[in-house]
């Protein structure tokens, strides 16, 4: 069963030790950025912003920085053997390494989360150049995922101190109407998700909002249960998976065999026009799962009335869910690696908070089909 939590109401109005202002970038570890960025550009419509390499002083790594409207995304590569960018990717492939937090204070966001028991990958530092100050801190969290503590102090720079402007005036992709990150999906290995919730809980002061187990989510052959952690304002989202026994092999073993290891297995980018968005990413090659048409039979009899025309959701099998506070629509890619790890959702809210449960089912069921292709199933 799913339960949504009923909010605690406390006498006392409890402060948010860790007050979070949204999702300031995903940092990929790939190995080739230079394409990477390409591919992120062309495809996905993300615009060239900022560039750090050796031609900015930085021996061991490139960075570069692309951004549609809130969305920053970061492609670094290492350019050296001996070196721990080199080291991640040849343990998991390409994947998501930081998810950034944009905070006021990143040296107390780092006091108030180690001496809760976070184990530090970075203490408070302060950067400057021309542009301004920036002061970044990092804690370690499932896998070799770190979250970053971002605090820029009106930083008018392209992006922050080591980088410089980037842009290329012949090439500027349309934008695919991408906003901002609406949640990043954690998947954590077998009985390790209510581990992980408690950190959320202890050490970043989140509440769990939304829970499925292995009933709600369990199709014919694989399971797994999920939880939903939630910054105190709402902000940043993070569901956590583990694998559940089934009769075959989970979605999440297959990422933790892949992967080898835990880590970020979605990313989902809002969009205020999905039909729009999806219309665009197909076009310039983003590959996308697809239910069977027999789900649209019925569709509107279990979601009601909604705003958009049945047959271009149809055409790209967009789903649709309801809650009690509204709808939804998601779409979900293939994995944009040759791995089966991360994947993108596209997600349009129409007051909905909730993940789409009611999708969950022919979803899984188009996953499994892609697994079983593989031969992971
Ligand atoms: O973020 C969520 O919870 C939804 C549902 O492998 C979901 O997007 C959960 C697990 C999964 C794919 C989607
Ligand atoms: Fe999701």
């Amino acid at each position: 069963m799913s339960t949504l939590a009923s909010p605690k109401q406390d006498s006392t109005t409890q402060t948010d030790f860790l007050p979070l202002e949204g999702t300031d970038f995903v940092e990929f570890y790939v190995g080739n950025a230079k394409q990477a960025a390409h591919y992120y550009m062309t495809a996905f419509g993300f615009q060239a912003i900022a560039y750090a390499g050796p031609e900015t002083g930085v021996r061991e790594k490139v960075s570069y920085v692309l951004r549609q409207n809130k969305l920053t995304f970061v492609l670094t590569t290492p350019l050296r053997f001996e070196n721990e960018i080199a080291d991640h990717i040849y343990k998991h492939g390409d994947g998501v390494k930081f998810l950034a937090l944009r905070v006021q204070d990143a040296s107390d966001a780092w006091m108030q989360t180690t001496k809760r028991g976070a184990k530090s990958f970075q203490k408070p530092q302060r950067m400057t150049d021309d542009w301004g100050e920036v002061v970044t801190s990092g804690i370690h969290t499932y896998g070799d995922t770190v979250h970053l503590f971002i605090e820029r102090k009106n930083y008018n720079g392209p992006f922050m101190p080591g980088f410089r402007k980037w842009e290329n005036e012949y090439f500027k992709p349309e934008p695919t109407g991408l906003l901002y990150v609406d949640h990043c999906v954690g998947n954590v290995g077998w009985n390790r998700m209510n581990q992980w919730v408690k950190f959320y809980e202890d050490v970043m002061g989140f509440k769990n909002i939304l829970s499925f187990d292995d009933k709600d989510i369990s199709t014919e052959y694989s399971a797994l249960m999920s939880k939903v952690m939630s910054s105190g304002n709402g902000y940043v989202k993070f569901p956590i998976n583990e694998p559940a026994e089934g009769k075959k092999k989970s979605q999440v073993e297959e990422y933790l065999e892949f992967y080898n290891g835990e880590g970020v297995q979605h990313v989902a980018l809002a969009t205020n026009d999905i039909v729009h968005t999806v219309s665009h990413l197909r076009s310039r090659g983003v590959e996308f799962l697809r239910v069977p048409q027999t789900y649209y039979d019925n569709l509107l009899d279990r979601v009601g009335k909604i705003d958009e025309d049945l047959e271009p959701l149809k055409e790209h099998g967009i789903l649709v869910d309801r809650d009690e506070e509204g709808y939804l629509l998601q779409l979900f890619s293939k994995p944009v690696q040759d791995r089966p790890t991360l994947f993108f959702e596209i997600i349009q809210r129409k007051g909905a908070k909730s993940f789409g449960k009611g999708n969950f089912k022919a979803l899984f069921e188009a996953l499994e089909r892609e697994q079983e292709a593989r031969g992971n199933l």
